[in-house]
Order: structure tokens, then sequence, then C-alpha cells
């Protein structure tokens, strides 16, 4: 008899679309194999945790019925693609996530062991397998891909190894803004790991896309730190080598060579909740699942609430990077239906809820994170509470503001980029970072280090007074905190 081993296993999901037929298999699977219900990640795609070893083999192949797969999701390689989901832009937003499959395809491994493990693939061959990007040692490290429609940074473009700004002039796809060298992971103590924000290197025509992703992957795969496993994420390699020779090289291996970079402007990383109208005049509904946890408890009924959406629903869900989920592609006649479903079972919570909380993030952490130092998607909860008890002190409240929480350095909720972040060090205990802007172009740093809760909300109870006495009409916080030099930029 051996212990009943549990896993988490992570779907492939490009830029977040599901249909509602995906939706309802990955329901099934949920109900039967895992422990907490879905999980809608930072990265915009699902996971399910708590699945026992015997049920791995089924849960995988349930996955890949669905025509949904979960190869290369994790691992030395280039992981899940991100892409905005602005609803408003509906035909940008297809237009970008063609280019999100593609990107997504092409870096896919070639190899056939994935399927001759879980979906009892046959052995084609005894010839070794050729990994025509990866080679025989893969990447270094992970390496993360996002595309960003402006004005809505959506996907945190800076916080990707690639990112890509798409520019889009009078409804027209120009080509990407290239960003290399985003990263967020951190390790306590080691100075030698830092959040780094990519650094725009160029432009590059459609075209030019696939073969300039795919000259910036090679270079890492044959320049990335293979000694040191902290050091060794495409961040680190830009800062050795530096932007310029990035740009020689690309053009050296993939025969383009990146034009100016295009102006761009983010207004917010954010999502948007309720019904927005997009260009071809379908509708789309922003509903907030906090920490992207969905399941049935004793306040909401939010598994069985998106069953019953994804029954009747005739166009598509999208998962976005902030752990949410939009009912996308909805006709007017059937806006009632889905309101009505979304209310019985909790689904409007956006409607209650507070800009604080609509806006947060937090990581899984405890208890199935293994890496974990202290609570995060567990606290966010009641830490964001007292933040809003506070806000409401100072005559502050429906302020909105950005949240993060990580219950560890690596940074899963990209907490290098929230006004306000909490950092965990220990149980009970975290770093707070203060002065990122609600865009993701600005790095937060360290205000207090291993704090608990009473000193952080005594840290946050005098800040909170200064702004609301001394900030500029629409000043955000972190930017507050900035120009009165609490912290430095
Ligand atoms: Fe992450 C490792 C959860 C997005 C940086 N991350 C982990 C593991 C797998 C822990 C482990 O290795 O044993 C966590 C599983 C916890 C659990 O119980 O589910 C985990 N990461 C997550 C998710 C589920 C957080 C969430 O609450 O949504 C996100 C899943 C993404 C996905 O769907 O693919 C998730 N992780 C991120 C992000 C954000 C992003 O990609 O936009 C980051 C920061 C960006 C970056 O990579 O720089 C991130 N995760 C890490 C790191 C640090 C990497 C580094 O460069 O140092 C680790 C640790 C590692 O790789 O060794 C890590
Ligand atoms: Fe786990 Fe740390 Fe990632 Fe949170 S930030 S999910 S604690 S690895």
């Amino acid at each position: 008899l051996e212990p009943a081993y549990s896993f988490m296993i992570r779907a492939r999901l490009p830029g977040g679309v599901i249909s509602p037929a995906q939706w309802l298999s990955m329901d099934t699977l949920a109900q039967r194999y895992a422990s907490r219900g879905l999980r809608i990640t930072t990265r915009q795609t699902l996971q399910w945790h708590g699945v026992v070893k015997r049920d791995l083999k089924a849960t995988m192949r349930g996955i890949n019925e669905a025509l949904i797969t979960t190869i290369a999701a994790c691992g030395d390689v280039n992981r899940q693609v991100v892409g905005s989901v602005n609803p408003l832009l509906s035909h940008a937003h297809q237009v970008v996530q063609e280019w999100t499959n593609r990107l997504s395809d092409h870096f896919i491994p070639r190899t056939r062991a994935y399927h001759e493990i879980w979906l009892d693939g046959e052995k084609i061959t005894d010839e070794p397998e050729e990994e025509p990007i990866y080679g025989p040692a893969y990447l270094p490290r992970k390496f993360k891909m996002g595309v960003a429609i402006p004005p809505i940074n959506d996907c945190d473009v800076f916080a990707q190894d690639l990112g890509l700004i798409a520019i889009i002039e009078d409804g027209v796809l120009q080509g990407f803004n290239v960003a290399i060298g985003g990263g967020m992971g951190v390790t306590h103590g080691d100075p030698g790991t830092y959040p780094r924000l990519g650094s725009v290197i160029g432009f590059a025509r459609p075209e030019q896309l696939l073969a300039v992703a795919e000259a910036i992957v090679t270079l890492q795969r044959d320049h990335g730190n293979r000694d040191e496993r902290k050091h060794a994420r495409l961040k680190y390699t830009v800062d050795r080598l530096g932007p310029a020779w990035f740009q020689e090289q690309i053009a050296l291996r993939s025969g383009h060579a990146l034009a100016e970079a295009r102006p761009y402007h983010f207004k917010h990383n954010g999502d948007q909740f309720g019904w927005t109208q997009g260009e071809d005049g379908q509708w789309h509904l922003g509903l907030y699942i906090p920490a992207g946890r969905v399941i049935d408890d004793a306040e909401r009924r939010l598994q069985t609430g998106l069953r019953e959406i994804a029954a009747i629903h005739k166009g598509e869900f999208r998962l976005t990077c902030n752990q949410n989920i939009i009912v996308a592609g909805v006709a007017s006649r059937a806006r009632a239906r889905i309101d009505r479903l979304a209310a019985r079972h909790g689904l409007d919570v956006y409607l209650r809820s507070s800009p604080v909380q609509r806006h947060h993030i937090a990581c899984v952490a405890l208890p199935t994170c293994g890496l974990a130092m202290a609570e995060s998607e567990r606290y966010a909860p009641h830490f964001l509470a007292h933040v809003d008890t506070l806000l409401a002190k100072h005559g502050l409240a429906d302020t909105p503001l950005l949240v993060r929480l990580s219950g560890c350095p690596n940074g899963c909720s990209r907490p290098y980029l929230g006004e306000i972040a909490l950092v965990g060090r220990a149980p009970g205990r975290y770093d707070l970072r203060l002065g990122a802007d609600f865009s993701g172009e600005r790095l937060n740093r360290i205000y207090r280090e291993n704090i608990d809760e009473a000193a952080i909300l005594g840290e946050l109870d005098g800040l909170f007074a200064g702004y609301a006495t001394d900030r500029r009409p629409q000043e955000g916080f972190g930017d507050f905190l900035v120009r009165t030099g609490v912290v430095h930029a």
C-alpha cells in the first residue's frame, strides 16, 4: 500500500480562451478528481489541485479528450503564452489571439513522451527525438511570453521573458514592440536575484514575429546560465550581455533587424467588471473570482454558477491574468439569463466588492504550494478587509488600489508590480513593498522587511493619512508614494 500522493495539474490554454463545452469537461474532471475545485491562475489557465496519483492518467486523458493539453505548462520550455483580453477591442483581440496561438504552437516541444506516458500513445520509433528549438538539454530555465494590446496591460507584459506590445493602427495590426528580460522571481537573501521589467528593444512586423521570438529563445538556450539555476532566467542574460548585443544577435539569427519601437500608452493593468459591449456589438461579462478559486463554499457557489452558465452560453470564456473570467460573446437577448444565473450563485460578487478586492491578486501558497513561507490566497480576504477599513477611516473608500500577495519571493502573483504588496517570509510575516504604478510599468520597493500584520496595518494607516490629505487629483497611491519620496522609483 502506498501513501495517497496527490498532485497539481496545469493546463495550457493560450490566451486563456476556453469554450463552454471545454469548461464543462474541465469542471467534470475537477468534481471527479480534484480536491479544491478549479483554479484560474495568474497566467490565465486552469489548475487542478489534489489529484491523487492513481487518477492522474484519467485526468490527463480527460483534459486531452476535450482538446486541451497540459504539455509544456511546466518545465524549462516556453510556457503558457498569455494575451490581452480587452473585450472592447473584439477584432484586435481576435487577431492578437491568433498570434498568441501561433507563438504557443511554434514552441511546443516535439517530444512524443507526453503522449506515450499519459495517452498510451504508441512508440513510433527508437530513433532519438529531435527538438529543433530546444535541443537535447532544453532551456536553462522556464521561459514566458505575453502579448498586450494597449491601452490595457492586463497580462503584465513587462513581467514576461518576452513581452510583445501589439501596435494597432486604424484597426490593423502593424506589428509588435519587443520587450525582453522581464521576470519576477527573487530569493530572500540572494542579492544576485531581483525582479526586472522587460526592456523594449525594438519593433517587429507580424511576419517577422516567429523568427524573432525563436532567435530570442535560442539565444537564451545558448547563453543562459546553466550553472546556477537561480540565475538562469533570460533577465540575467540580458543584464549580462546587454540589450544592444541581443538586438545584433537577433538580426543575425532571424535575418530581421528590429525597427525602432513604436509609441504606446498603457492606462492600467487591471480587469474590467460587469457588462461591456465590444466593437462587434457582442456583450462581455467580466466576473471577479477571488484569487481565481472556482469552488462552491458557504458564501458562494462559483463552480455551480459557471457550470450553469457554460451549459447555456454560446460564446466563449476568457480567463484573465488577474485570475478572473469573462463570459465573452453574449448576444443582447441572452444577457438577462446569464445575469440571473450569476446572481443566483454569487458570481455577481463584483457588484458588492471594493476596488481593492476586485483588483487584488493572491498566489496559491498554503496548503498546496510546497515553496510557501506564508499564507496568501487564504489570508487575502482577511487582509483586504483590513485595508478597506483603513481606507474608509481616511475617507478613501472605493479608491482603486492594486494589492498583490505572494506566499514567498518567487512572485507568482507578480507582487513586485503591486502598489501595495506582501511577500511572505515566515508564517504571519511579510515584506511590505510599496510604490508600483497601476499599469505594470514601475516596480515597487521593500518598505519594511519581515513584519507582522499589526505592523503592516500600522504602516498603511500612517501612509493612507498622508495620501488622503496630500494626493493630487486622480493620483494613484503608488505614484503618490514615489512623488512624496516615501519610496524611490
Ligand atoms: Fe509560479 C513555482 C504557482 C505564476 C514564478 N508557482 C510555482 C509552483 C509550481 C511551486 C513549485 O515549484 O513547487 C507553484 C504551485 C502552487 C500550487 O499549489 O498551485 C506556483 N505560479 C503559480 C500560480 C498557480 C500562481 C497563482 O496563484 O495563480 C501561477 C501559475 C501560472 C501558470 O498558469 O502557468 C504562477 N509563477 C507565476 C508567475 C506570474 C507569471 O508568470 O506571470 C511568476 C513570476 C514571473 C516569473 O516567472 O518571473 C512565477 N513560480 C515562480 C517561480 C520563480 C521563478 C524564478 O524565476 O525565480 C517559481 C519557483 C521555481 O520555478 O523554481 C514558481
Ligand atoms: Fe508558491 Fe511562492 Fe508561488 Fe506563492 S509565490 S504560489 S508561495 S511558489
